[in-house]
């Protein structure tokens, strides 16, 4: 018990929401002492926020850009083709060239809470990447860790690509080239497979591999959400929870979108530790396509529940303006962090 705190008593704290603030609650997961006099004060019922306190200040993570980011998207030329190149090959589809590299990194995933995170490109979730079927993509991995690692891309591959046998780790300051078609279209993921696996996906070295149908979707406002979850005191039970990694994030910052306009969520759950994650989405129903591997959605709902490692297209289109919440449906999970706001206004054309 001795500066330990587990998830239930956290949230009978009051959870993040906790007017003990940010700072305290770092204070908490790390083992320090907590502020005792602010904790007491803190009875269950004392206000009805959700939430956390505060803002994350770090600039190491940002999860308004890394939704609708691809491809290294966000970087400014030149910059960009450091990281990413395509070539056009004679039968019209691309060769796509990718620069990853694992690199340990701190970053704040709620208001003064800092997690030691293994990051693919200084981020996490790694950077989404994103090819046409029958596309050759290509990624050099350099491992800048202090620890071994690999990528393990989901889809179709020669087993000497797979990037998970223990032949398959890559030392610290070693490299290796992954090389495949892109196959089959859908949405897919990437992730460290170098055991503890668990360890080392929980850490952050995780990203979307989406590939897109030759004749593509229609278009929409697309965006990338990954559920993923933080243990931040190494006890096997996760703090914090977020869509995207920041708790709350798009709480204080909330998805615009477009009345009238589809809109395309690639959704993936990577948290660790517990056995499904899950999305509701208030007031609307969205159409479902599991893994992306269909044109056509298997059912529509309005809560879609994803083991770890499952992923799903969700689709819909907003109906009237205003503010509409998304989380976990497992309640626990989106007063830790798991929970969001799209913001839906009339378009010019609405
Ligand atoms: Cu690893």
């Amino acid at each position: 018990m001795a500066g330990r705190l587990s998830r239930r008593s956290w949230l009978q704290l009051g959870g993040m929401a906790s007017l003990a603030g940010g700072l305290t609650a770092a204070a908490r997961v790390s083992g320090q002492s907590p502020v005792k006099a602010a904790a007491d004060a803190v009875t269950p019922h004392h206000n009805h926020a959700m939430g956390t306190v505060g803002r994350v200040t770090s600039t190491a993570v940002k999860p308004t850009a890394y939704l609708r980011a691809w491809n290294f998207s966000d970087l400014p030329e030149p910059r960009r083709s450091d990281f990413y190149r395509e070539t056009r090959r004679p039968d019209g589809s691309l060769l796509r060239e990718y620069e990853i590299f694992a690199v340990e990194r701190e970053i704040e995933i709620a208001p003064g809470i800092f997690f030691p995170a293994w990051t693919y490109n200084g981020q996490v979730p790694g950077p989404t990447i994103r090819a046409t079927e029958g596309d050759r993509v290509k990624v050099t991995f350099k491992n800048g860790g202090t620890h071994p690692h690999t990528i393990h891309f989901h889809g179709w591959h020669q087993p000497a690509m797979d990037g998970a046998l223990p032949t398959q780790e890559v030392m610290p300051g070693d490299a290796f080239v992954y090389e495949f078609d892109a196959d089959p279209f859908g949405l897919h993921l990437y992730h460290c497979h170098t055991v503890p696996l668990k360890r080392h996906i929980h850490k952050g070295l995780y990203g979307a591999f989406i590939i897109d149908p030759k004749g593509g979707r229609p278009p929409a406002d697309e965006m990338v959400m990954m559920m993923n979850a933080f243990d931040t005191n190494f006890d096997a039970e996760n703090e914090v929870y977020a869509v995207n990694t920041i708790a709350n994030a798009y709480m204080h910052e909330p998805i615009r979108v477009k009345v009238g306009q589809l809109v395309r969520m690639y959704l993936v759950n990577v948290t660790e530790f517990d056995l499904v994650n899950s999305l509701h989405l208030h007031a609307m129903f969205f159409d479902v396509f599991r893994t992306g591997t269909s044109l056509t959605p298997s059912e529509r709902t309005d809560t879609l529940m994803l083991c770890q490692g499952e992923r799903a297209i969700l689709e819909t289109t907003f109906r009237y303006p205003g503010d509409f919440m998304f989380h976990a449906h497992q309640s626990e999970f989106a007063e830790l962090g798991w929970m969001g706001l799209f913001r839906a206004e009339a378009g010019s054309d609405t």
